[in-house]
């Protein structure tokens, strides 16, 4: 059984989602029930219902004991509810009521008796007014009379619509007088077989106002509920769960829904993100960084005129990544649509079970989440360090690099020197060997030519590291693309599919 906090629940959640015009009745039994626990809760208050003529206003006053509602022929005859209180009192419920006319009864404090107007007669006001009451009053007493008791009016409007208050509400079969024992037997089944069509608890009381059978049965079931002051909670409980029911028919589940997968949205924004063109500037960069550390010398220096592709992506620096724009190229309009297309694809299957209404709103929301999830990608991007490390070894290269280049130009020195004192025919010196060649000639050929592969080599090592930092940021990059979905877009989307399943478990 849903309670009252669980429909307040239900209605916070289907604010923003259903249409106003479908809340307000349930906002209106809410407030009013609200307002019913806190004037007077103590007593009860129960409502005569019926066809005109059915003898409503007879069934007080045989109640009563007294002649205090008008009986008369002519038709309709109570235009006004009248209140009979038993004990005195009861002022703020009546206003509350809006009931002017009261009658005092002598008897303990609890019960106040409401004749109302009929809910069928040419005086369209008379229903109107029965119809406000039936809603606020704690027990309603339907009284039908043997010759019109399956009248539609008083059945699809007065009894249906309080199918869940069983507990609250009692069927009375009046005039009973009027019929032979065995008709008034079969139209007793008859509408107890209605009552328990709209699944009511069949039991319905003959009366007569007239002869007084069944009248002392009636009061003291009306008795009865008013002395256990339990028929305001009955009746709200009632109401809660009508309420909740009307809820639940309005928003049925319509459809199948699939969890929500976003792998096709993460490769979709990971493409519009442009992840693969950072991997490929982070493989670039490694590379040239390589060859500017460890290339040979001589050339070395032609690898700081290629650009760096992190540099000019604007992802070289260790800035904020609030602050930091990365330059990647936008992405194209076609890439953002397949983005958000893919976006709606899991809306759309996630939401397949909600009524449209609430689907739509779903729909509404998320497609400002979508919007920032597109608008956010770039930060994704630039949350993520890709920027190039140097290796300690590559240090140990370039000087090593550095050592073979002077040993080069030592041992052309050293050539250049011998070839000066050939020139000024200078005895020369003898050149120490290095195995059969002298050691300026090996130096530098060892020199240039070690140099040259050690370059090489290198950067075959430099290519492999390459490879693997790109691999690594393309998972970092996806993981910063995967975790800006789930923020932007999963977690508000299982939100929504929370809250709507909280407010299907509570209606439904
Ligand atoms: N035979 C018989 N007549 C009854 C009984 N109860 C009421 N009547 C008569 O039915 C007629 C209508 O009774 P009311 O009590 O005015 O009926 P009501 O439901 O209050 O009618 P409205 O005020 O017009 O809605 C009167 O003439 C009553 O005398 C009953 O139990 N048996
Ligand atoms: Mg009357």
């Amino acid at each position: 059984m849903v309670n009252e906090q669980q429909l307040r629940r239900a209605i916070a959640i289907a604010e923003e989602r259903l249409p106003e015009e479908l809340i307000r009745p349930t906002k209106a039994a809410l407030e009013r029930l609200d307002e019913r626990a806190r004037i007077e809760p103590d007593r009860t208050v129960v409502a005569m219902v019926g066809a005109t003529g059915s003898g409503k206003s007879s069934l007080v006053n045989a109640l009563v004991g007294a002649d205090v509602a008008r009986v008369a022929a002519t038709r309709p005859t109570t235009s006004r509810a009248k209140a009979i209180v038993f004990g005195g009192g009861g002022e703020a419920l009546l206003d509350w009521l809006e009931i002017g006319e009261r009658v005092e009864m002598p008897g303990e404090q609890g019960l106040i008796l409401l004749d109302l107007p009929d809910v069928d007669s040419v005086v369209t006001a008379h229903k109107a007014v029965t119809r406000r009451l039936a809603e606020a009053v704690d027990v309603l007493v339907w009284v039908l009379d043997p010759e019109k008791y399956a009248d539609a009016v008083i059945h699809q409007e007065f009894i249906a619509p309080f199918a869940t208050h069983g507990e609250v509400a009692v069927a009375v079969v009046n005039k009973a007088d009027r019929l032979a024992e065995d008709d008034l037997a079969h139209v007793l089944s008859d509408v107890s077989a209605l009552c328990a069509s709209y699944g009511l608890p069949g039991e319905v009381l003959p009366t007569s106002a007239r002869t007084g059978d069944g009248i002392a049965e009636l009061r003291a079931r009306l008795d009865g509920i008013a002395s256990q002051r339990s028929a305001r909670a009955a009746r709200a409980a009632a109401d809660v769960a009508r309420a909740a029911r009307a809820l639940g028919e309005l928003t049925e589940v319509v459809g199948h829904e699939t969890p929500v997968d976003t792998g096709a949205l993460v490769a979709s924004a990971s493409r519009a993100a442009g992840v693969d063109l950072v991997t490929r500037a982070v493989s670039g960069s490694t590379v040239r960084a390589g060859r500017a550390a460890m290339g040979w010398p001589v050339t070395r220096w032609l690898a700081r005129f290629r650009p760096d592709p992190l540099k000019r992506l604007h992802l070289d620096r260790d800035v904020s990544p609030e602050l930091v724009r990365t330059s990647l190229p936008a992405p194209t309009p076609i890439q953002e649509s397949a983005m958000r297309s893919e976006a709606f694809r899991v809306v759309d299957s996630a939401t397949s079970g909600m009524p449209q209404v609430w689907r739509s709103s779903v729909v509404n929301a998320m497609d400002t989440h979508i919007e920032e999830t597109v608008a956010g990608l770039d930060r994704a991007i630039a949350s993520v360090d890709v920027r190039i490390r140097k290796p300690k070894w590559w240090t140990l290269i370039s000087w090593l690099q550095w050592l073979l280049l002077a040993a080069a130009i030592v041992g052309a020195g050293w050539l250049g020197l011998v070839w000066l004192l050939d020139y000024l025919k200078m005895p020369e010196p003898d050149l120490p060997m290095a195995g059969p060649i002298p050691w300026p000639t090996a130096l530098v050929l060892g020199g240039l030519l070690l140099g040259l592969l050690l370059g090489i080599v290198c950067m075959v090592f430099v290519r492999v590291r390459a490879k693997r930092v790109a691999k690594r940021a393309t998972r970092k990059l996806t993981d910063s693309v995967t975790a800006a979905i789930r923020e932007r877009f999963e977690t508000p989307l299982n939100a929504e599919l929370a809250d709507w399943h909280e407010f299907r478990a509570i209606v439904g």
